[in-house]
């Protein structure tokens, strides 16, 4: 059988750097030679260099250093950090401790691997601490070997309710330390079945040394709760987080889960959400439910991740006050800072659910008082599901750089979630991952760009999309430079194209109910989750105004200002905001239906643009890699030309209001 791909953990032969005679010998200061990490910073090095440039540095330690201890988020941005320093024959790497040296490994490895030189890149010591704490990717692993919107197979974690432990498992760890992912959430949010009995003896072995696998790449193992796991495996009949006999329950199983897996840091919580259960079905708060757990979890220095994702599944269609945009801040911000100093909150970037276009959460930049992660999702569950191509890395740049107003410096979503804006104890950001069983991980090779992005981002936020862009094709795809060059421009515009043959300025959910690809505009329209594009014969939008839900209120000044009003609200989003007549004129001089109409063609015609690049790449790239994503493609191409049909035809029929420019309208 064909061996899984190593993507950019794949070192090849390369061309530069070869008589780079300070690649020969390097010295490691900070950390211990005998510590695991260490160990294996060595050897990815070695292995690296050899596969690379055919040298076998000598390695040597300096000053193994304090270990810093970790009691905060910003201990870990200390521990983590590394210079690196050229000498005339040596490379100096120095770690505050054995992560920091791993990631100044994965540092030359990478320079080595993009064929930068390392005399320039080194030229002066460069110093890099993460920007943020924590670092994660959370997988909607099931036990039974599926995925919850998992679009690259099956999992590697998981089969027939096992526990599957095997070489792919340490390549994993490689694959993502590299790109600097600290900490790994290992099974669904929504826990259920043999899900429920991860915190019993039946997988403790196995999470144990699951565990130390990562822990030796410096990332921590978290896994997922049932709530209700009292009564479901406890044999009690309340979750109540304020009864006594719930929560000596939890303190015995937590005293035995932590003993049994002792590189366990912690866990994700989702409750009262998509039926789930949670603290609401006994009267209590959100903050009452994460703060019992998080109470009994401390002694062992872990942290409980509380998700927001908390909101009304069952709503009438009919009632236009309720808003399901609004929910995530109507449940959580009247218990600001009520949360425990290990609780963090984990909040969905937008404030439906990984649209192609969406407001920031104003969760984030609302909540003052409470530690706080951001949550993306680079499983493309409506972006394209690794079928079309969209490079995510734009979006999250734009969700990092929002201006929240929360404080009169470091605002941006990036300040809040680094931990810098509120001083937080605890924060990071977290993806909703794209990885599967796949030979090449991830289904579409260029949905490798997400997962390898993603980690760079969340490491280097300062990063742009084109740096992280051209590093992942380096590394991954090939080194001819105008191949490199196409790939980018595919990569870079590929979010922007999907959105056009999409959902217009930022209405999102015209997606087919349940599976969430392709179109199907009145799909969630007259249903019971929320998500309505209130379209009629006149025009089309959801008023979230003060005069309609309110919502657009909940921002700080100027946003909210800028939101609640029309002419002032950014063309991408003013159908999230605004109900509007199909003939209201955008910033952009054109009408609503005219965009509509514009979009769509263009969307669909840049997709078949895109696609032919990549056809003409043929003969520069590797038969696997060129006919997986001509495959992708392909099914891409039908996919737009259904929504651009499908919207327009749909607009124009209700509308009755032609295209100016006398297209094709079924
Ligand atoms: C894991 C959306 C998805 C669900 C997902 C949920 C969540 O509703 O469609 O599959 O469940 O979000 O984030 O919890």
């Amino acid at each position: 059988m064909k061996d899984y791909a190593k993507l950019w953990v794949g070192y090849t032969p390369k061309k530069n750097n070869r008589d780079c005679s300070a690649l020969s010998r390097i010295v490691m200061n900070g950390a211990s030679e005998n510590d695991r990490i260490v160990k294996n910073a060595v050897s990815e090095l070695k292995d690296g260099l050899k596969a690379m440039l055919d040298i076998v540095p000598d390695v040597t330690f300096g000053m193994a250093g304090t270990d810093i201890k970790v009691t905060k988020g910003a201990d870990i941005q200390d521990r983590e950090e590394y210079s690196i320093t050229l000498n005339t024959d040596s490379l100096v790497i120095d770690g505050k401790s054995a992560s920091g040296i791993l990631y100044a490994v994965f540092d030359i490895l990478r320079t080595v691997a993009c064929e930068k030189s390392i005399e320039k890149v080194y030229a002066v010591k460069k110093t890099v601490r993460p920007s943020n704490p924590l670092r994660m990717l959370n997988h909607w692993d099931n036990m039974d070997g599926s995925i919850e919107r998992g679009y690259s197979g099956k999992s590697f974690f998981y089969v027939d309710n096992e526990i599957v432990i095997d070489e792919r498992t340490k390549d994993y760890a490689r694959l993502i330390a590299s790109v600097g992912i600290n900490a790994v959430v290992i099974n669904n949010v929504n826990v259920k079945d043999a899900a429920s009995y991860m915190i019993t003896d039946r997988y403790f072995d196995k999470l144990a040394q699951l565990g130390e696998i990562f822990a030796g790449y410096g990332i921590g193992l978290y896994m997922c709760l049932n709530y209700a796991s009292t009564i479901e495996i406890g044999g009690l009949d309340s979750a109540d987080p304020l009864d006594e006999k719930v929560i000596g329950w939890w303190k015995e199983k937590m005293a035995e889960v932590f003993a049994k897996i002792p590189t366990l840091k912690g866990f994700l919580v989702k409750a009262d959400s998509e039926g789930r259960p949670g603290p609401f079905t006994y009267g209590r708060t959100q903050a009452d439910g994460a703060n019992m757990l998080a109470d009994i979890v401390k002694e062992y220095g872990a942290i409980i991740i509380w998700r927001c994702f908390v909101y009304n599944c069952k709503q009438d269609w009919r009632d236009k006050k309720t808003d399901r945009a609004r929910a995530g801040y109507d449940n959580f911000i009247p218990m600001d800072g009520d949360y425990h100093d290990n609780v963090i909150l984990q909040i969905k970037n937008g404030p439906m659910d990984f649209q192609i276009r969406e407001p920031i959460s104003p969760l984030l930049g609302g909540l003052k008082k409470t530690n706080q992660m951001l949550e993306v999702q680079i499983a493309q569950e409506y972006t394209g599901q690794q079928i079309d191509v969209c490079y995510l890395i734009p979006e999250f740049k734009e969700i990092l750089g929002f201006k929240t107003y929360c404080s009169e410096n470091d605002d941006t979503v990036a300040d809040i979630i680094s931990g810098k804006t509120f001083n937080s104890r605890y924060s990071g950001i977290a993806a909703v991952t794209n990885t599967g069983n796949d030979l090449n991980w991830t289904g579409n090779y260029l949905a490798g760009a997400n997962l390898f992005g993603f980690g760079r981002l969340a490491f280097e936020t300062e990063l742009s999309s084109e740096q992280i862009a051209e590093e992942f094709v380096r590394m991954t795809i090939t080194q001819d430079d105008a191949a490199v060059k196409a790939i980018m421009d595919i990569l870079l515009r590929s979010r922007e194209v999907y959105e056009r043959y999409t959902c217009p300025l930022g209405i999102g959910w015209m997606v087919t109910p349940a599976t969430h690809y392709g179109c199907s505009v009145d799909g969630y329209e007259y249903d019971r989750w929320g998500t309505y594009h209130r379209a009629d014969h006149l025009g089309i939008g959801v008023d979230r105004t003060d005069k309609g839900t309110g919502y657009a209120l909940l921002y700080n000044e100027p946003n909210a200002s800028m939101y609640n009003d029309p002419e002032k609200c950014p063309d991408e989003l003013v159908l999230f905001f605004h109900h509007l007549p199909y003939t209201h004129v955008l910033h952009s001089g054109k009408t609503v239906i005219q965009h509509i109409y514009d979009t769509h063609f263009e969307g669909y015609a840049e997709a078949k643009e895109m696609a032919a690049t990549w056809d003409s790449l043929k003969d520069k790239l590797d038969a696997e890699i060129y006919e997986n994503v001509r495959e992708r493609f392909e099914r891409q191409l039908v996919n737009a030309r259904e929504w651009c049909d499908q919207v327009n035809s749909y607009f124009f029929r209700k509308s009755g209001i032609p295209d100016e420019k006398g297209r094709e309208i079924w």
